[in-house]
This record gives C-alpha cells, sequence and structure tokens, in this order.
C-alpha cells in the first residue's frame, strides 16, 4: 500500500472534502489471512497468519478542542462525533462508531497518546470472509490517533492490544490477538509464527514458488452473531476440567488420561485446540523446510479438526475445502480460515498445481450450482505504517 494507490488517494480525497484542507497522518493497517491455528490465540497457544495486500486507511488532522470526528467513507460518509475528555459510551451491537469510540477510550488506559482529531477512513478488507477487517481498523485508527498526538512508533504490540480492548469493551466481540498481532507485525513475503503466551513473533518465510489463493465461500460470516464467545468459554471450561492455566498447558497424553468424566462436547474442543498447538509448530517447521506436502497434509488435519472437534465450519466451506485439496494433491492444502461459520478458505499451492486448482474451483461452482465466486491471491504484506506524517 503506497501514498499513491487508489485507496489512499480516496481516502485523501475523502478528507479533504469534509474537512476542507489535508490531512497531517496517513496510516495503513492490514487484513490477514491465518494459515493454520485457528482457536488457539485465545488459549495462549500458537497460530501462523499473514498479513495481507488490503486493509484500512486513516487519514487524520488535529483539532484544536477535545472532540474526535469520524467520516467513514465507506458507509455513505457517515459521521461520528465524540469528546476525548468525557466518558465515551458505545453505540448498539454492529455500529461501526464502537470501533472510533473502542480506540479512542482504549489509547490513554494503554499508556499512548491522543488529541482531538478529524478522521476519513476507508477500507478495502472484503467484508464478511473472516479477513480481519474489523483488527485493520482497530490498529489503523489507533496508529493514526497516537502519531497525531505525537508517537509516531508505537509499540506494536501495545497498538494490537489496544485494538484488542476495544473489541471486547465495544464491539463486543471476545477475540484474542491473532488478528491484531497479524495487523500490527505483518512481514513482506512471509507468514508470521506467532506464540499467543510469550506474545513472540517470528517470521516464516513461504516457500519459493507458492501462491496463497484465498477463496470465499459465499456465506457470510460475523462473529459476534456466532458462537465465537461460545466456544471461548467452552474453552475455558475445558481448562478448568484439565485444571490447566490455559489449554496451552495440556499435551495429548494429559489430555487423553483426563476424558473420563469430562463433558464429550467440552472434550472435542479441548482436542481441537491441544492438536491445533502441535500442528501449527510442525506446519511452520514444514514451511521452513520447503515441504508443501507436509504443511498441506497440516492443513487437511487442521480443517477436520475445526469441522468435527470445534464444529465452526459450514457445509459450502467443507465441500470448498474438499474440491481445492483433491485438486492441489501433494502440492500444499486448504482449509478454512479465522473464526468459521462461513468466509473464506485458505490454500497454499505450489505452482504447478495451480492450473488445476484454477480448473478445479469452476467445476466446483457449477456442480455446487451457486455463482462462482471470485478468488484472489493473497500476498504476503507489512504491517500497519505510516504513510505520511
Ligand atoms: C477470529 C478472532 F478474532 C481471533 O482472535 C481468532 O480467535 C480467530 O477468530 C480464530 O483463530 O478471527
Amino acid at each position: 500500500m503506497s501514498q499513491s494507490s487508489p485507496l489512499v488517494e480516496q481516502t485523501i480525497a475523502a478528507f479533504r472534502e469534509a474537512y476542507g484542507h489535508e490531512p497531517e497522518v496517513v496510516a495503513f493497517a492490514p487484513g490477514r489471512v491465518n494459515l493454520i491455528g485457528d482457536h488457539t490465540d485465545y488459549n495462549d497457544g500458537f497460530a501462523l497468519p499473514c498479513a495481507l495486500q488490503f486493509g484500512t486507511v486513516v487519514a487524520a488532522a488535529p483539532l484544536a478542542d477535545q472532540r474526535i470526528i469520524a467520516r467513514a467513507v465507506d458507509f455513505g460518509a457517515e459521521q461520528d462525533e465524540l469528546r476525548i475528555d468525557a466518558p465515551i459510551a458505545p453505540l448498539g451491537q454492529g455500529h461501526w462508531q464502537n470501533h472510533v469510540r473502542g480506540i479512542a477510550a482504549g489509547l490513554p488506559l494503554f499508556g499512548l497518546p491522543q488529541r482531538g482529531a478529524s478522521l476519513a477512513i476507508s477500507g478495502d478488507v472484503p467484508q464478511g470472509n473472516g479477513l480481519s477487517s474489523s483488527a485493520s481498523l482497530g490498529v489503523a485508527l489507533g496508529l493514526a490517533l497516537a502519531a497525531l498526538a505525537g508517537e509516531r512508533r508505537p509499540d506494536r504490540q501495545v497498538l494490537a492490544r489496544v485494538a484488542q480492548w476495544s473489541e471486547h469493551q465495544y464491539v463486543g466481540c471476545a477475540c484474542g490477538l491473532l488478528d491484531q498481532t497479524a495487523s500490527a507485525f505483518g512481514e513482506q513475503g512471509s507468514a508470521l509464527l506467532l506464540d499467543c503466551r510469550s506474545l513472540a513473533v517470528e517470521p516464516a518465510p513461504f516457500p519459493a514458488d507458492t501462491t496463497i489463493l484465498i477463496v470465499p465461500s459465499g456465506v457470510a460470516r460475523g462473529l459476534v452473531d456466532s458462537a465465537y464467545n461460545e466456544r471461548r468459554m467452552q474453552c475455558r471450561q475445558a481448562a478448568a476440567h484439565f485444571s490447566v492455566e490455559s489449554l496451552r498447558d495440556l499435551d495429548e497424553a494429559r489430555l487423553m488420561a483426563g476424558q473420563d468424566g469430562c463433558d464429550a462436547t467440552i472434550f472435542r474442543r479441548a482436542r481441537h485446540v491441544v492438536t491445533e498447538n502441535a500442528r501449527t509448530l510442525l506446519a511452520a517447521a514444514a514451511m521452513a523446510r520447503g515441504d508443501l506436502a507436509e504443511l498441506g497434509r497440516l492443513m487437511r488435519a487442521s480443517h477436520a479438526s475445526l469441522r468435527d472437534d470445534f464444529e465452526v465450519s459450514v457445509a459450502a466451506v467443507d465441500a470448498l475445502v474438499d474440491a481445492l485439496n483433491a485438486a492441489i494433491g501433494e502440492g500444499g492444502g486448504a482449509r478454512m480460515t479465522g473464526g468459521g461459520f462461513g468466509g473464506c478458505v485458505v490454500a497454499v499451492v505450489a505452482a504447478d498445481r495451480l492450473a488445476n486448482v484454477e480448473r478445479a474451483l469452476s467445476a466446483h461452482w457449477q456442480q455446487a450450482g451457486q455463482p462462482a465466486q471470485a478468488h484472489f491471491r493473497g500476498i504476503p504484506s507489512a504491517g500497519a505504517r505510516l504513510l505520511r506524517g
């Protein structure tokens, strides 16, 4: 994302039109796709996401008073206005304004500065696909507001935490830190191995000649409306049953030893997290060796576990994953990605399998009797940054 990209130009133009002058700061934060390690982040586990080429742009300039005025370019130029020298109330669930309000309320709590500001916001993360439009919005807002108040290089971990706090307190989703960390720390050409306990982030470069394909399933998802928060509670129940601080502390032997007396659903939730953590570490090692066959095997097993043990997949996603995996063969793999309940499928594909995969996708949509969903390549991209200011 550069100063001259259409999204950035459009946001700056909208800022000018709304406020009659130039923005002082322009911040960008990307969306992400997760290759493996889902529903592990809030269990202190591992994940392997990759920041993408699209995200949210926030153009900002200081105001002389303590107001924040925010204009959402993508929502018919709707505007929100709040004061940062008074308690900031959330609106009802589902309002975009809650993201702005949550970040404005959260920044001072995490030691980051802010000041009165006028903002224009626009994004190009495909909505409802589980590609973290929400985290990219939160991180971009935090960066823009902190930069405007003089902190141009805020600690990226703190930025991620503010955005997560805002999701919990203002947006209504008890998410982990996966999405915000990926958005803040993204690296060009690389996925990221996240340890959600120590918060260590390590680059995991892609093997040469691989493509990341992102294929929408046609089933839109919504984190808050879904059973996401319920899954998080079930994981806490599982940790209590196994007497561990979090499911990260459980290994397969202890899991099996503690099965007696455990509710069958709670046991399956725990089994997903334990096995997914192990798969994620193996997947990072397979990427480092350039072993696409092993990466693909792990992605398939991850999908089966999310479908059967964690029960967050849907039939349309399962069918798409099966069609992709059949066409990919040993040259990579495909799985659902993110929170689940619809959204898109991610595939890592060796260059020599791509033509086969494209053919299989056309056949899949025809057979499903559905309009073909446009798929696209994910480009592993850098994390949140200032484009101006
Ligand atoms: C959503 C959440 F926001 C993340 O924190 C993570 O739990 C993910 O679902 C599942 O891995 O994106």
